[in-house]
């Protein structure tokens, strides 16, 4: 048995390394060089080539290096009999936390037009908003929404949440699914994607649910580019029915640098790193699932492959 693994990005070394350090008598490849595939029973991929899971012959479990799986069933030639396992990290979703309540607070606080005069030399100042006064609508409420919401909730916003079964958070005002998604939508000041990204979830956030948004909202997309459907987004901040958006994620990334986004005064863009896992905090759990694996026991963290997520 051994561990492969197989993402397209520079952080290739540090996650074989970092699988390495962490248990010296297992075996683990990259994926770019010369590994016996036969003996290959993990996958820990991000973002893989598009069939390259076909390889290995006696793979056993795919497991993912972030929290979302989107990619992974993108991919139609994945082996569909496999358990599948994700990343659930205290670090990933307070990271996430800390980045949703930076970005409400510069929204709030009018930082990133400010940030503008300045570099146009023009002193205007503007009226704030105050945290009693905004309500935050957090789509999605499993792990990074859940905690999310309650941390913002912590801060004195009135907090509302949706997802698909109804949740109990301390201080959130819950809503469950298609009959209850308009009156949350009505009532959220500020729209916090944190969808996973499904064919049920796809193309969420559009003209139909974003105009669903009291006149001024503003909205953070956090999730997955999948969710956005760019051109009504920019169609509801050109009309001045959204204030403005946060994004950090896209269709393509990087974004291509003929994309409107680039130069919109309302949309604001972080480079899909809002929260990202961190070897050291994520390797004990793929570990421990690796010789779960090995020895025949249930799996941490599994992907429900009917949902999706
Ligand atoms: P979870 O699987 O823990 O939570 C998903 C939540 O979405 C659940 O509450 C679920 O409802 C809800 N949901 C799913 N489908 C629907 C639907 N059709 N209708 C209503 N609600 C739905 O995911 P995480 O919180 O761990 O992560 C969320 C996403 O965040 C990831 O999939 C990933 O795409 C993104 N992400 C982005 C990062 C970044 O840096 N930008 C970093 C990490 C993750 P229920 O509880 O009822 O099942
Ligand atoms: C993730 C991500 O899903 O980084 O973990 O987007």
């Amino acid at each position: 048995m051994a561990i492969v693994v197989i993402r397209q990005d520079d952080r290739i070394d540090l996650w074989k390394n970092a699988l390495q350090n962490a248990d010296t008598a297992v075996n683990v490849y990259s994926y770019l060089e010369e590994h016996p595939k036969e003996e290959i029973s993990m996958a820990v991929i991000w973002k893989h080539p598009k069939g390259s899971l076909t390889d290995y012959p006696n793979l056993k479990c795919i497991a993912s290096a972030g929290a979302g799986v989107d990619y992974i069933f993108e991919d139609d030639t994945r082996p569909k009999n496999i358990p599948i396992t994700r990343i659930v990290d205290p670090y990933l979703a307070s990271d996430m936390s800390e980045h949703v309540l930076a970005v409400i607070l510069a929204h709030l606080k009018n930082l990133n037009q400010y940030k503008l005069d300045q570099v146009s030399h023009v002193w205007q100042p503007k009226q704030y908003m105050r945290i009693k006064d905004v309500t935050i609508g957090i789509l999605g409420l499993g792990e990074l929404g859940a905690l999310t919401a309650s941390d913002l909730s912590s801060y004195n916003f009135n907090v509302q949440g949706w997802s698909r079964s109804k949740k109990d958070i301390e201080g959130v005002q819950t809503f469950a699914g298609a009959a209850e998604q308009k009156e949350f939508l009505n009532a959220t000041d500020i729209l916090v994607c944190l969808l996973p990204l499904t064919p049920a979830t796809e193309g969420i956030l559009n003209e139909d649910l974003l105009s669903q948004l009291p006149k001024n909202a503003f909205v953070i997309n956090v999730a997955r580019g999948g969710h956005m459907v760019d051109n009504e987004l920019i169609a509801l901040l050109d009309s001045g029915h959204l204030s403005g958006a946060c994004l950090d994620v896209y269709h393509t990334e990087p974004l291509p640098k003929s994309h409107p986004f680039w130069n919109h005064k309302k949309v604001h863009m972080t480079p899909h790193y809002a929260s990202v896992s961190d070897t050291s905090s994520v390797i004990p759990q793929i570990i421990e699932n690796y010789k779960r694996l090995s020895s025949g026991e249930k799996l941490q963290n599994l992907v429900d492959s009917d949902k999706g997520y």
